[in-house]
């Protein structure tokens, strides 16, 4: 069976702080390979604050919003553009829910996050939500694939 290409997904990952600092980077990457996902292209670095800003417009205001930038700008992240037939929603199952003490068991969250007892959740990875979002997010971290 030949397979169509016209449907291939591109999703915008992150390995937060967090998950780099615990140097979990590795097992992160390992799931998405073994899952099928191709990486596309990575990278290593200190995000800006007007790369977190960009990147959470959604959140601005809320009360989590200036410890997430915090947090996100505390230490290098591993953008990941991965690639695949509906990888925006695999790599979200893969991910588990953003709470990692709800996120299951057999899920990035749900098998190495845990609550921290910080104002904001640290739990380990972004993944895009929406072909939208993965687009907008590419021109962020990757504006030579945008
Ligand atoms: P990201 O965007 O980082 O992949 O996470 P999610 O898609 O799973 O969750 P999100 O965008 O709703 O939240 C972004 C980021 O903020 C933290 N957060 C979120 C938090 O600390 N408290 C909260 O109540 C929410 C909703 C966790 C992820």
């Amino acid at each position: 069976m030949t397979e169509t290409t016209d449907t291939i997904e591109r999703s915008l990952v992150l390995v937060k702080p967090d998950g780099y600092a615990r140097g979990l980077t590795g097992e992160v990457l390992r799931r998405v390979e073994a899952k099928g996902y191709r990486l596309v292209a990575l990278r290593v670095l200190v995000p800006t604050r007007d790369q977190l800003v960009a990147h959470y417009a959604e959140h601005q205001g809320k009360p989590f919003y200036e410890p997430l930038l915090e947090f996100m700008s505390s230490g290098p992240v591993v953008a990941v553009l991965i690639e695949g037939h509906r990888c925006i929603e695999g790599f979200r199952a893969l991910a588990g829910a953003t709470d990692p003490t709800a996120a299951l068991p057999g899920t990035i969250r749900g098998d190495l996050g845990r609550d921290w007892g910080v104002r904001v959740q640290q739990n380990i990875v972004h993944g895009s939500d929406s072909p939208e979002s993965a687009a907008r997010e590419t021109t962020i971290w990757f504006p030579e694939h945008g």
